[in-house]
């Protein structure tokens, strides 16, 4: 198994393959670029999804039903908060606000989200670098018929019923790379674009200035594993958002989105009458990860994949 492998995810459908593939790799050969496009400010603290979801899980504390959060998790901070008028649409467990406070915390000491969230995977006992996109705020803005919303505005406290016009990624021109992407990019082996949100989760992190070229500079093979099968999304709003963006929601269309990155895709044998429908060869396999094998079985497969490809470049 080569070491410097990079997945790039963003939140629940891509953290389980991040965790497929940290444990079928030897500890520290794995380093996960994390979409932050989520992150806001909510109750005065700084809340970063995506990365709490790899973190949560790659230290075995996720809870899996839900997709976010942790799952020995209690309600008393939401309950009292509740009762005093406060805002409750956005579930915060009592483990998990010890750990936006503590990250809060230490950004207003100046230190940067990247140190932060490497300490605290450190502290989990997690044998992988999780890195944030950037450490300059960049935050996904939704356009809707009715105007602009905030990324959880629209995900969680509207559900995705919004029809998306566009999506955009505010700060995203000024920022840069994070040291932890750069210094795993510049090591990579191989890169698999994980099964997230192409639109949503994986085009915030190919918005940071640089990233694309980072991407290609090493000259590892690059792979997207489809988040779409048999036409709809394994969860989430993923085909909603293609069919309201004009997109068909096939994975050729993702392979498209992805044009000029991808040296290989990972098809669901579902939808493997596409195949030919791809510029770059494709792997067809059993895309679903429903139970922990999976996973693993996955990973390994895209990972011979970019071996494969690896050697077919020399
Ligand atoms: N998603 C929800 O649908 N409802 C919630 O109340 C909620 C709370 C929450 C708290 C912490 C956290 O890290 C994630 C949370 N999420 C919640 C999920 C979150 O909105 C999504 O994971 C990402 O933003 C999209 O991948």
């Amino acid at each position: 198994m080569p070491a410097g492998v990079v997945a790039i995810c963003g939140g629940i459908g891509g953290a389980k393959l991040a965790l497929g593939l940290y444990r079928v790799l030897a500890p520290r050969a794995l380093s996960v670029i994390v979409n932050c496009g989520d992150d806001f400010e909510h109750l005065g603290l700084r809340i970063c999804p995506d990365l709490d979801t790899t973190l949560y899980t790659l230290a075995g504390l996720a809870n899996t039903e839900r997709g976010w959060g942790r799952r020995d998790e209690t309600w008393a901070f939401m309950d009292a908060l509740g009762s005093l008028g406060g805002p409750t649409w956005f579930r915060l467990g009592d483990k998990d606000v010890a750990l936006h406070v503590e990250r809060t915390r230490r950004l207003a000491t100046g230190e940067p989200l990247s140190a932060i969230i490497a300490e605290f995977a450190a502290r989990l006992g997690v044998n992988a670098a999780i890195a944030p996109m950037s450490d300059d705020p960049i935050r996904t803005r939704v356009g809707t018929p009715e105007g602009e919303l905030d990324f959880q505005d629209y995900f969680v406290r509207l559900r995705c019923a919004p029809r998306i016009t566009a999506v955009t990624f505010d700060g995203a021109a000024a920022a840069q790379p994070s040291p932890g992407a750069i210094a795993a990019l510049g090591g990579a082996r191989a890169i698999v674009i994980c099964p997230s949100n192409p639109y949503l989760s994986i085009d915030p992190i190919l918005a940071v200035p640089g990233m694309r070229a980072l991407l290609r500079a090493r000259g590892a093979p690059v792979i997207a594993v489809s988040p779409i099968v048999g036409g709809d999304a394994v969860k989430g709003p993923t085909a909603k958002i293609m069919r309201e963006l004009g997109v068909p929601s096939t994975p050729a269309a993702i392979a498209r989105h992805y044009a000029g990155l991808l040296d290989g895709f990972v098809l669901d044998a579902r939808d493997q009458a596409s195949a030919r429908d791809f510029d770059c060869p494709v792997h067809v396999t059993d895309t679903l990860m429903k139970r922990l094998g999976d996973r693993e079985r996955l990973a390994r497969e895209v990972l011979t994949f970019a071996s494969s490809l690896a050697q077919a470049r020399y």
